[in-house]
């Protein structure tokens, strides 16, 4: 006798069930004219497995294809949106840049122009200031030819007021300190000729009698050993005028003065000069030295 297992949603012969009702933990099993043969277990089955595995793998991979084309579509806009906001970002950095090298370039231009105008500046400046020297020293000419003028206007002035007793001014070529004109040498010569010259121009050889006479003399002096109209030839300290000179260190050079005899040039040392730097030694009255006249104006 042959039996079959009715499956409910392909045959009629099986019982009706509400396909959701039905527990299919078992089978009903009929023969062949449709008796009844009693039930068969079927383990049991969760209501995912009830549906067919085919049709749930099918819903899984539609569910994941609709998934995977979702994050497509999104992924897509999202990216079209990137490269809108891209292509706007590319277009604003352009116009930025743009903007920036107009800037620079605009700088640059004023910047040659500013610098075309300040070397035109400084020029035109060196040349006013060029012009200003040139003025200023003409200036400065004519003030001191004036000022020289004048005093020599005065020193006539003085000299017709006075008869001719008085004289204001130096003679050409002397340099006025105080109450006192003073000549320097070029040529060298004798403490003895050097004497003799002063007095053929109505003066004498300087005779120092202060320390600011002493500091114009050694401004005025020339670079070298320069007689001064001192002597003690006499064997006592005298100026070339007669008056007495008190010895005082402070005017002389370093062990000065030692009237040497070690020259050779017969006796000692009686005539006085100035040192290069200005402090006094004596020396042989022969040696060939500079030397300064005095001439005092007369008040
Ligand atoms: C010289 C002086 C001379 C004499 C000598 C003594 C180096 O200076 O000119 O007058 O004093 O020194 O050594
Ligand atoms: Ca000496």
């Amino acid at each position: 006798m042959a039996t079959s297992i009715v499956n409910p949603s392909t045959s009629d012969t099986l019982p009706t069930m509400a396909a959701d009702d039905q527990d299919l933990g078992s089978l009903d099993v009929a023969d062949e004219s449709g008796r009844h043969l009693g039930k068969v277990s079927l383990p049991p089955q969760s209501s995912w497995r009830r549906i067919c595995p085919t049709n749930r793998l099918v819903m899984i991979l539609m569910v994941f294809c609709g998934i995977l084309a979702v994050s497509v579509v999104i992924l897509g806009a999202q990216g079209i949106r990137f490269k809108v906001n891209q292509r706007r970002t590319q277009g604003a950095l352009k116009s930025f840049n743009k903007t920036l090298w107009d800037g620079i370039s605009g700088l640059l231009q004023k910047r040659n122009g500013t610098e075309g105008r300040l070397a035109e500046l400084e020029k035109k400046l060196t040349a006013h200031g060029n012009r200003m020297g040139t003025a200023k020293n003409r200036i400065q000419n004519q003030l001191d030819l004036l000022q020289e003028e004048t005093k020599l206007f005065n020193c006539d002035l003085e000299e017709l007021k006075s008869n001719g007793t008085k004289s204001g001014c130096c003679p050409k070529d002397w340099r006025s300190f105080q109450e006192s004109c003073y000549w320097v040498s070029r040529a060298t010569a004798s403490w003895d000729d050097a004497k003799r010259n002063c007095e053929r121009m109505n003066s004498h050889l300087v005779i120092i009698n202060s320390p600011a006479e002493q500091r114009f003399i050694i401004q005025q002096k020339r670079p070298g050993f320069t007689w001064i109209g001192l002597t003690d030839v006499t064997r006592v300290w005298k100026w070339v005028d007669g008056s007495d000179y008190t010895l005082n260190k402070e005017d002389w050079a370093e062990g000065q003065p030692d009237h040497w005899y070690g020259h050779n040039l017969g006796g000692g040392e009686d005539c006085v000069h100035m040192t290069r730097l200005g402090p006094w030694n004596d020396n042989h009255c022969s040696r060939q030295l500079l030397w300064i006249c005095e001439l005092e104006l007369k008040m």
